[in-house]
C-alpha cells in the first residue's frame, strides 16, 4: 500500500502541485475524494485541524496545509535544494507562488465576473517576479533555484498552467516563463500525468470557474 494519501475535494485546487510532484518522482499515492455531500455533513470538517482540506497522510503522520505538505515531500524526496541557502531561496519563491495563488482563488471564488478585467490587467505585474527569479538562475534554462527540481517548481508550474487556462496567452510576453512551462511539462512523467484522464477530468476549481 502506498504510504501517501491525499484527502481532498474532487478538484485540482490546492493538490495538483503535490500530485504532479509525486507523479514526477515515481511515487504512488491513494486518493480519498471528499464530495460536497460528505463535507457538508460536518464530521470530517470538525476533525480537521484547521477545519479545511487538504489532509495528507504519510504513513502515521497526518498533515494539513498544502504548502507544509509540499515542503514535507520536498524534504523527504530531496526536492528542497542542495543547501541551506537554496532552501531559503526556495521558500521565498514558494511564498510568492502562494501569494498569487491566493489572489487567483479570491478571483475564482469571490469575484469572478466583476474582478476578471482588473485581474488580467495586474497579472503581468504578478508574473514578472517569477520571470526575474528564473532569469537569475542560469539565464532561465534551469529550475526556479539551483540545478535540481524542487517542490517550488511543481507549485509554480501548476500556478502557471492554471493561469494559461484563465488567461490564454498570458505568458506570451514572458519568454523564460513560457520555455520553463514547456520544458517542465515535457518531462516524461509530468507529461504522462498532465495527459492522464485523472488529471484531465478533474476540474481546476470547486465552483466550475476556471
Ligand atoms: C478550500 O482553503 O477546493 N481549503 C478549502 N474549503 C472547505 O469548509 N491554507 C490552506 C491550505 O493551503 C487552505 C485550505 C483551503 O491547505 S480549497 C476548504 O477546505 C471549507 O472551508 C479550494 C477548493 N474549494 C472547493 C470547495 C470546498 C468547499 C466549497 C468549495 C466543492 C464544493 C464543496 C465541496 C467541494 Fe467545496
Amino acid at each position: 500500500m502506498p504510504p501517501y494519501t491525499i484527502v481532498y475535494f474532487p478538484v485540482r485546487g490546492r493538490c495538483e502541485a503535490m500530485r504532479m510532484l509525486l507523479a514526477d518522482q515515481g511515487q504512488s499515492w491513494k486518493e480519498e475524494v471528499v464530495t460536497k455531500e460528505i463535507w457538508s455533513q460536518g464530521s470530517l470538517k470538525a476533525s480537521c485541524l484547521y477545519r479545511q482540506l487538504p489532509k495528507f497522510q504519510d504513513g502515521d503522520l497526518t498533515l494539513y496545509q498544502s504548502n507544509a505538505i509540499l515542503r514535507h515531500l520536498g524534504r523527504s524526496l530531496g526536492l528542497y535544494g542542495k543547501d541551506h541557502q537554496e532552501a531559503t531561496l526556495l521558500d521565498m519563491a514558494n511564498d510568492g507562488v502562494e501569494d498569487l495563488r491566493c489572489k487567483y482563488a479570491t478571483l475564482i471564488y469571490t469575484n469572478y465576473e466583476a474582478g476578471r478585467d482588473g485581474y488580467m490587467k495586474a497579472l503581468p505585474r504578478h508574473l514578472k517576479p517569477f520571470e526575474t527569479l528564473l532569469s537569475q538562475n542560469q539565464g532561465g534554462q534551469a529550475f526556479i533555484v539551483g540545478n535540481q527540481i524542487s517542490f517550488a517548481d511543481y507549485n509554480l508550474l501548476d500556478l502557471l498552467l492554471i493561469h494559461q487556462v484563465l488567461a490564454p496567452g498570458c505568458l506570451d510576453t514572458f519568454p523564460i516563463l513560457s520555455a520553463y512551462v514547456a520544458r517542465l511539462s515535457a518531462r516524461p512523467k509530468i507529461k504522462a500525468f498532465l495527459t492522464s484522464p485523472d488529471h484531465m477530468n478533474r476540474p481546476i476549481n470547486g465552483n466550475g470557474k476556471q
